[in-house]
């Protein structure tokens, strides 16, 4: 069946009417579209990948790289990749993609629901002959996400082995700000973190996060709600999180931003990653038939 007739079916059972449609995007990547009074929004089959977000009384909220890559091979540049089941490079085995095997998989949808103002898309992936070659571990993993006045992203991954896993795990959440030398994260002072420009040296955070250098760390133990502070584009984003303990912060600043094919001319300035997880020495630990479910809501208003 070919890519359009593919569309057509998926939107036929998972589709409703003027409300969420599937169609065929950027690289003829299918990916469903939301429309409704509180919100619009945007989702890929490819990654289970959001790539917009836009709540009626404000603007788009997720940055997209000008020059992101739209095939199956790669991950989406922007909005919310999802890295799973390591972050970063994977111990003790170069060759294994960064992040993860999730974020450039075709996910499968299921049943939409919309609520009268809010619309749920959930869609989910499991372990296979392409997940084994990375990773032995038997597991399915749903992702919901659902888009009205507030983006609420759940995670939830269920151990279907009989074995023990570990994993790490985030939501690797790109904001779009409207200048990253003026924002400010609040809610993380005096917390230790690993900072990965230094080799991941522990650091204590003072104050408010500032950007003013290529910045990548790993926030420990953190599980309260986080604000991130936007003078340029008068916003105030909050984010709230349930079952995380971490929380990543990157921008790659000038040169490692010159260095990346899929990143625009200068787009560095435009995001912010706000990065809800659980990675590095909080990594999660799941038994045979046990569940995980990691949570963030989104939320904006006028600064
Ligand atoms: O989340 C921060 C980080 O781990 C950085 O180290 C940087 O590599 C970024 O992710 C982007 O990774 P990617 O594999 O998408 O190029």
């Amino acid at each position: 069946m070919g890519v359009v007739a593919t569309v057509a079916e998926l939107d036929r059972q998972f589709g409703i009417p003027n409300i969420a449609k599937v169609v065929e995007g950027n690289g003829g990547l299918p990916k469903i579209v939301v429309t409704t009074a509180a919100a619009s929004g945007e989702m890929y089959l490819h990654g289970a990948h959001v790539t917009s977000w836009k709540p009626t009384s404000a603007d788009e909220v997720l940055f997209v790289s000008s020059k992101s890559r739209w095939d199956d091979s790669h991950a989406i540049r922007g909005g919310v990749p999802i890295c799973f089941p390591w972050f970063g490079d994977k111990a003790g085995d170069p060759k294994a993609p960064a992040h993860g095997f999730v974020r450039a998989k075709p996910w499968q949808l299921e049943p939409t629901a919309h609520d009268g103002t809010a619309v749920t898309v959930s869609m989910f992936t499991e372990s296979d002959d392409s997940t084994k070659k990375w990773w032995s571990a038997d597991f399915r993993l749903v992702y919901r996400v659902t888009f009205g006045s507030e983006l609420v992203l759940e995670l939830m991954l269920t151990n279907t082995g009989a074995l023990p896993l570990r994993f790490e795990e985030a939501l690797h959440t790109y904001h779009r700000v409207g200048d990253v030398t003026r924002i400010l994260v609040r809610g993380l002072d005096g917390f230790q973190y690993l900072d990965k420009t230094d080799s991941l040296r522990e650091k204590t955070q003072q104050g408010d996060i500032t950007i003013n250098s290529e910045t990548d760390r790993v926030y420990l133990n953190t599980q309260h709600p986080l604000e991130l502070e936007d003078p340029a584009l008068h916003r105030r984003t909050r984010i709230a999180k349930e079952n995380s303990s971490t929380t990543v912060i990157w921008n790659p600043w000038i040169q490692k931003a010159a260095a990346m094919a899929d990143l625009g001319d200068g787009e560095w300035k435009q995001m912010i990653c706000i990065e809800t997880s659980n990675v590095s020495g909080l990594a999660v630990e799941l038994g045979p038939g046990q569940q995980h479910n990691m949570k963030a809501t989104i939320q904006v208003a006028g600064l």
